[in-house]
């Protein structure tokens, strides 16, 4: 069985990150979404709040689940038995800091691939800092994030 995780900070999710998620259930076993519990970023949305958001709107794919980790993603993926890291590439940017975490990770545990699912072409611009900035001027941002999640994206900015 092919179990793997597909780590992010996810804050807040956007379409890009569903296009991967739908892709990634189509090709493996069991996905597991790993939402970085990044206590020193300045995250817009709690680890909790991320989590919940994301496992409303994953309840379709039976083979994925939602969690939350903390410290190094190697040694969440050993924990976890994962033989795969997803990663999606959106431009030659990515590219750079992606390979420098996959080499490192894989020397810390050689049995861990990391596989990249390049960006679905509507979304090879969007990111979550995109959403937050948007987001924080009121601009219109259901074009990157499902609408169940934008009153709660815009309560950030109004409370
Ligand atoms: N289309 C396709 N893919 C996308 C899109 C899009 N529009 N937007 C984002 N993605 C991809 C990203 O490329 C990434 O692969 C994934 O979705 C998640 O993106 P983010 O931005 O939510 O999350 P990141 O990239 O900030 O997550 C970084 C990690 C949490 C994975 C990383 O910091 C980590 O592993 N931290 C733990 C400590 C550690 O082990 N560090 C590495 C040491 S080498």
């Amino acid at each position: 069985m092919k179990r793997a995780i597909y780590p992010g900070s996810f804050d807040p999710v956007t379409f890009g990150h569903l296009d991967i998620i739908e892709r990634s259930a189509k090709i493996f076993d069991e996905v597991i979404i790993g939402v970085l519990n990044n206590s020193a970023k300045n995250a817009l949305f709690t680890v909790e709040e991320r989590v919940a958001m994301i496992e409303d709107l994953v309840r379709q794919y039976p083979n994925v689940t939602v969690d939350s980790f903390d410290g190094l993603l190697v040694d969440y993926a050993k924990k976890k038995e994962a033989a795969v890291i997803i990663r999606g590439l959106r431009a030659v940017t990515d590219f750079e800091y992606e390979i420098q975490i996959a080499q490192t990770n894989k020397v810390e545990y050689p049995e861990l691939e990391t596989i990249f699912l390049t960006t679905g072409l509507h979304y090879s611009y969007l990111s979550s800092t995109i959403v937050r900035e948007f987001a924080s001027y009121g601009g219109d941002i259901s074009r990157f994030v499902p609408a169940e999640i934008i009153p709660l994206i815009q309560a950030k900015y109004n409370s």
